[in-house]
């Protein structure tokens, strides 16, 4: 299995856009092994992004990811998951997100651009750790209607 985290960030939790962005997710087939609600504090927020510590939105990007609860969910699939599900999530900026995408579908500014999600499988596995304890995860759980989303 591959997973990738997400992160509903503050502006889709505060326009009520949990339910939307998590149907996407589910409708497509993915399966859940983690979801919850959290407020991200500084040190995880810049451990999190520590990739982008220096640039000039790195304080902006902490102060917006700290600013209100999040949600957090661990999605998993086959092989190709995490390509999936950034293809879903859509460009880093907003507004110029094609159409269909979640941030081309709810969002218009790179600083408010909703979702979070791993940009590799390793991405998937560091991120995963750093927001999820081990006991909060269901790695291995089977759904009736598996072998009608996979062959
Ligand atoms: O993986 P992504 O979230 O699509 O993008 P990323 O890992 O390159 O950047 C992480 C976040 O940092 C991104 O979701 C929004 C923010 N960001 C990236 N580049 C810029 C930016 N914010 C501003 N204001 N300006 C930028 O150029």
């Amino acid at each position: 299995m591959e997973r990738a985290l997400l992160i509903l960030k503050p502006d889709a939790v505060q326009r009520g856009l949990i339910g939307a962005i998590i149907s996407r997710f589910e409708q497509r087939g993915l399966k859940f092994q983690g979801l919850k609600l959290m407020q991200v504090d500084e040190a995880l927020a810049r451990r999190h992004y520590a990739e982008h510590e220096g640039k000039s939105f790195f304080n902006g990007l902490v102060s917006y990811i700290t600013s209100a609860p999040v949600v957090v969910a661990v999605v998993a699939g086959k092989p190709g998951t995490v390509e999936l599900v950034r293809a879903m999530v859509g460009a880093t900026n907003p507004a110029k997100a094609a159409p269909g995408t979640i941030r081309g579908d709810f969002g218009v500014d790179i600083g408010r651009n909703l979702i979070h999600a791993s940009d590799s499988p390793e991405s998937g596995e560091r991120e995963t750790a750093i927001f999820f304890q081990p006991h909060e995860l269901i790695g291995e759980w089977n759904r009736s209607l598996d072998g009608w989303i996979y062959e």
